[in-house]
């Protein structure tokens, strides 16, 4: 079936609408990162660079690593940019741009987010290393998709009922991580968490600056629930987005969070760049490793 020019949308240098790219920029092996910046605190350690691409909040740099292709790209905030660079990153490997037709042969993508957040539980440290096991997504992303029966749905009912959600905001949905990166990313350098991915970074995310929150309470209770005996360890804000497209698009995803904050503790590193470059040089090393 030919894919409509308003549902694939291509520039007229044949490159994808939002990202920019074209196929042959993209490696197999993807690198995320929020902010834009961030793409050259990474691309800085290449051996050779291929491809610089910008448009919005998305940033493009292609090349190599030890030997290794990887791209890295910027997403910005949010699961809602989540959507855009998961879907046009699958299409530039299994869409045909000419055609307009699904690839009858699926190319599968290695995608590690390398993010900060706040940790929630005080016994998180400062600075460390934190790969997120499982998602928990307070956003409403994978609710407009189908076919999401990996979902762990009793992981979510529970959690509602803990936390007493609200019936006005969307019903949080449950992910893993890959479980073949998880075990890539499991040595002791990385804390194994749940992590919880949110719409917004304030209110959402329970801070007040000078608004009041519908529930004053509910970092707390986040804090507190726990499934399995694991309880949520960390706020970010598009874990949820990168596990749930990993999954609907059949690529490999895992995320890895440089713990900034401890919003138990009230207290924020006092080191946040070297923090995160030490986790772009620890995630560099093991997948060149
Ligand atoms: C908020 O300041 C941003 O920082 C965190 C959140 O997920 C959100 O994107 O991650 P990044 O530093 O990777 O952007």
């Amino acid at each position: 079936m030919r894919i409509a020019e308003s549902e694939l949308i291509l520039n007229p240098d044949g490159s994808i609408y939002h990202l920019n790219l074209r196929p042959e920029d993209l490696a197999q092996t993807v690198i995320t990162v929020g902010d834009p910046e961030r793409v050259e605190s990474i691309s800085k350690h290449f051996d050779a660079l291929e491809v610089d691409v910008h448009k919005r909040e998305f940033k493009t740099h292609t090349g190599t690593y030890k030997g290794k292709r990887i791209s890295v790209i910027s997403t910005g905030i949010g699961t809602d940019n989540i959507d855009i660079v998961f879907n046009e990153l699958d299409a530039l490997v299994n869409i045909d741009f000419e055609t307009r037709t699904i690839k009858e042969n699926h190319t599968q993508l290695t995608i590690i987010r390398v993010g900060t957040s706040g940790a929630i539980q005080t016994d998180i440290p400062m600075d460390s290393f934190l790969v997120s096991e499982t998602a928990v997504g307070l956003d409403n992303l994978l609710h407009f998709y189908g076919n999401t029966s990996f979902l762990n749905e009793s992981f979510s009912e529970a959690f509602m009922q803990h936390t007493n959600w609200s019936a006005k905001k969307s019903a949080p949905y449950v992910v893993n991580a890959d479980a073949s990166l998880l075990k890539f990313f499991s040595e002791e350098k990385f804390i194994k968490g749940v992590t919880a991915t949110n719409v917004g970074f304030y209110g959402p995310q329970g801070r007040v600056l000078r608004l009041s929150l519908q529930d004053a309470g509910l970092n707390d209770k986040i804090a507190s629930f726990s499934f399995n005996n694991k309880k949520v360890t960390n706020l970010e804000m598009e874990t949820s987005g990168i596990y749930g497209m990993a999954h609907l698009l059949n690529h490999k995803a895992i995320s890895l969070n440089a713990i900034l904050a401890n919003r138990a503790n009230g207290e924020f590193s006092q080191t946040p760049q070297q923090t995160v470059e030490n986790l772009i040089l620890k995630t560099l090393e093991t997948i060149t490793g």
